[in-house]
């Protein structure tokens, strides 16, 4: 009899330890690297490919099923495009992380802020799964909209989608259950279905892989400190003439022209201010950058700067990481 891993879905399986669900023992209900995760804060990566993700959505969308699509709030990715017009199922929209965000931003334009994907949501709710904010209203519009007893829960990965449903199990059922959660992408490896009730059952899904993020790239030291924790503490820097900054030992920009720039990035990394030539960091990956009016350097995985002129800029990051500009956010 087939055997999944209570913790991320795998197929439980004791032939190879460097794919998913390896355990000694078919007798264990967690999978070696669940557990390794769990217990040693030790990550690690297997990659699904999208084709296989696709496939899955492919299966939701045969089924006429509510979808919540899952959105951080610190990494809003175009590819939520290609996950709404792969499905047909009635689209249920929740931004999560709220707490990652500054207080003083409204709400509502964070909310307004999906719009411009033009997806035909049923509705939206934004939460804090960390802070357990907002999860009342989510469940009770979950309640509203499904249309059988399943509910599919999809989104990029990393968007937090199996932390919300921890949440919803802890809140709303008797089941001691806990998926797995953590900083690395491609947590969630299968299918897991979660019966709150007799009338709900959540299915957790793997998340669409997102090849430029930062976290993909940095060990786990490195990435205890570019996750945020807590309420970004926004930090503006007034640009006159040129100047460079850097980041720890993954960032730098050249900026050229009088500006005003402001970085949410996580509380606990520096930047470092040169007014004059140095080469820090320039063995780093090179980008140009064009910023048009009102937009927003994004640097996936790792945070985005809000830049309030116009201008041209240099950016130097790790190989692999996806750099973009886009709307500012706030
Ligand atoms: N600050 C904050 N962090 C969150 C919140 N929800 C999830 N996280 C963090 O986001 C990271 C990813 O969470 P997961 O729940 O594993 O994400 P996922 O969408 O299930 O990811 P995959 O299984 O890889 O697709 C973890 O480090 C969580 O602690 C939240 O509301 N606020
Ligand atoms: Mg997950």
């Amino acid at each position: 009899m087939t055997r999944y891993c209570e913790g991320c879905g795998a197929v439980l399986q004791t032939t190879n330890r460097n794919i998913e669900g390896y355990v000694s023992n078919l007798e264990h209900t967690l999978c070696e690297r669940c557990f390794r995760i769990r217990n040693y804060n030790d990550y690690k990566s297997i990659a699904k490919d999208n084709a296989e993700f696709m496939a899955l959505l492919e299966r939701i969308n045969e089924t006429n099923d509510l979808v919540v699509l899952v959105v951080d709030l610190m990494h809003i990715h175009p590819d939520i495009q290609k996950i709404a017009r792969a499905l047909h199922n009635p689209l249920l929209l929740v931004l999560t992380k709220r707490d990652l965000l500054p207080r003083t931003t409204y709400d509502s334009k964070l909310l307004q802020y999906i719009d411009r994907f033009q997806i035909p949501f049923v509705d939206k709710v934004m939460i804090s799964s960390s802070k357990n904010d907002h999860m009342d209203e989510l469940y009770e519009k979950i309640l509203k909209y499904k249309k059988s007893r399943k509910v599919y829960v999809v989104g990029l990965t990393n968007a937090g989608k199996s932390t919300m449903l921890n949440r919803m199990i802890y809140n709303y059922s008797d089941i001691k259950r806990e998926i797995t959660t953590s900083m690395l992408p491609s947590t969630t490896m299968n299918f897991i279905t979660i019966p709150i009730s007799d009338e709900l059952t959540f299915i957790d899904t793997p998340g669409i892989l997102d090849r430029g993020n930062m976290l993909e790239y940095i060990d786990y030291p490195t990435m205890k400190k570019v996750v945020p924790k807590s309420e970004i503490r926004p930090r503006t820097y007034q640009i006159k003439g040129t100047q460079t900054h850097v980041i720890d030992s993954l960032l730098r920009i050249d900026y050229k022209t009088q500006n005003s720039v402001t970085y949410y990035i996580s509380n606990v990394l520096k930047i470092e201010r040169y007014y004059k030539d140095n080469d820090r960091l320039q063995e780093l990956e090179r980008h140009e950058i064009t910023v048009g009016e009102r937009e927003d350097v994004v640097v996936s995985g790792f945070g985005f700067i809000k830049i309030m002129k116009p201008c041209k800029l240099t950016l130097y990051t790790l190989k692999g990481v996806s750099v973009y500009t886009r709307d500012s956010l706030i």
